[in-house]
Order: C-alpha cells, then sequence, then structure tokens
C-alpha cells in the first residue's frame, strides 16, 4: 500500500519465525558490545525509547564507529542475513526495477517501546545517501505519523502498524518527518518472543565509508 509517494506499507510482510529471529538477534545485540540505552540528547533531553546500532553508532546527530556517548565500543557488525533482509523489502515494496538488488545497507537502528514510549516528529538527515530507509516492526501495534516534508505539523497522516510489518521510505518520503505518538500495550502476537512492547528495526545506507 502507498501511502504517499516512495512511502509502501506492507502488513504482514515478516512471518511470525522471522520475527522471532529477529527478536532474538535484537537481544543479543542488545547485551553488547554496546548496550541498549536511552539516548541523551545535546540539549540534555532523554529519549523514552531505547536503542542500540549495528555498523555505525547514531549519536546524536552524526553517525560513528564507536559509541563515543556510552561506552566508546564498536558497534557489533550489521550481518548479511539482514542486508538481504533489506534487499528483499525494497524489492517487495518498490517492485523489480526499484533498486532492491543495489540495496547496500551498512548500519540498523535498533529500537524498543516499553509502555508509554513515544518518538517525536523528526527528519532522519544523517545519511548522505538517497537510499531508502526499510522499517521492521515487532510486537505491540502502534500509532505511526506520516508527516510532509516542511513541518513537524500538519498535514500528516496516521497509520496504524502492527507486528510484522513492512515499510520503505524511498524518494520523496525519506525527508519526511514522522514519529510513533502511542504504542497500544498488549496487543503482540504470540509467538515472536515479545509479550509487551514494541521492537522496530531500521536498516539505511549512512553514504559514509570507513
Ligand atoms: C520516514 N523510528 O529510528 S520507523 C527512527 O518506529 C524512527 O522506531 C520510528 O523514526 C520507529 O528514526 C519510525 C519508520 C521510519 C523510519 C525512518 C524514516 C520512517 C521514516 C526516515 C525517513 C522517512
Ligand atoms: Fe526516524
Amino acid at each position: 500500500v502507498e501511502i504517499a509517494p516512495g512511502a509502501v506499507h506492507v502488513p504482514g510482510w515478516l512471518t511470525v519465525e522471522r520475527q522471532r529471529r529477529l527478536v532474538d538477534a535484537c537481544r543479543g545485540w542488545a547485551r553488547g558490545p554496546v548496550p541498549m540505552r536511552h539516548t541523551v540528547l545535546p540539549g540534555g533531553g532523554v529519549m523514552s525509547v531505547r536503542t542500540v546500532c549495528l555498523g555505525w553508532h547514531w549519536q546524536p546527530y552524526r553517525y560513528s564507529r564507536t559509541a563515543d556517548d556510552v561506552n566508546g565500543a564498536r558497534p557489533a557488525p550489521l550481518p548479511g542475513w539482514l542486508a538481504g533482509w533489506g534487499r528483499a523489502a525494497v524489492l517487495a515494496a518498490h517492485g523489480p526495477d526499484g533498486g532492491g538488488s543495489a540495496y547496500a545497507p551498512d548500519t540498523a537502528l535498533i529500537n524498543f517501546y516499553d509502555d508509554g514510549a513515544r518518538m517525536g516528529m523528526h527528519q532522519d538527515r544523517e545519511e548522505r545517501s538517497a537510499a531508502p530507509v526499510v522499517s521492521l516492526s515487532v510486537g505491540d501495534r502502534c500509532v505511526f505519523r506520516f508527516g510532509n516534508t516542511r513541518t513537524r505539523g500538519r498535514p500528516y497522516l496516521d497509520v496504524e502498524l502492527a507486528s510484522g510489518d513492512l515499510f520503505v521510505f524511498g524518494g520523496p518520503s525519506r525527508a519526511a518527518y514522522h514519529g510513533v505518538p502511542k504504542v497500544y500495550p498488549g496487543t503482540a502476537v504470540p509467538g515472536t518472543g515479545i509479550r509487551s512492547g514494541r521492537l522496530n528495526l531500521t536498516l539505511r545506507e549512512t553514504g559514509l565509508s570507513g
């Protein structure tokens, strides 16, 4: 379902078995080498979601090969199987001529939302590549708010994201403001390994070298 040019929602793209594989892998990455933590913003604010990164570390507001704001460690590498899921995701969303086979993500941001966690409206501007962002969701349902490229405010479209859903943001949608204003507690599906809370993993090309 294309909700805006380049923004494609594929409900139920991940099987429960693949959701569980992703959750199990994320549990491991959450323990280290850089532990999952609440990101502290330069102004002193603390994000309500907890985040861990692969490949590159997102340190507001830049990417680094070392987690200088956590423990200085190098994040775990982005595994080849996950980059492969990213190529399959772009193929599923944008079709055989949509650049899926050339998609080469080099970082993943993994966000965990417990009850009450939210993400305010923002743009993702740290990547130097025009390649799409691939988003995979597991666990509780949420409201995903997809806005415009000019302001954090209206107009925006609210879309419900459920466990197993894929979203691909390419083309003009890549620059849109977006956020997660609400997670619905107790709406996770059985068998994924998440009994409560929501996991979101995004794949990106940073466009950086080194
Ligand atoms: C549209 N994560 O990590 S995923 C983020 O559910 C982030 O945790 C949210 O926003 C989450 O930056 C939303 C959907 C998403 C991710 C990145 C985008 C939508 C996007 C980048 C550009 C445009
Ligand atoms: Fe974002």
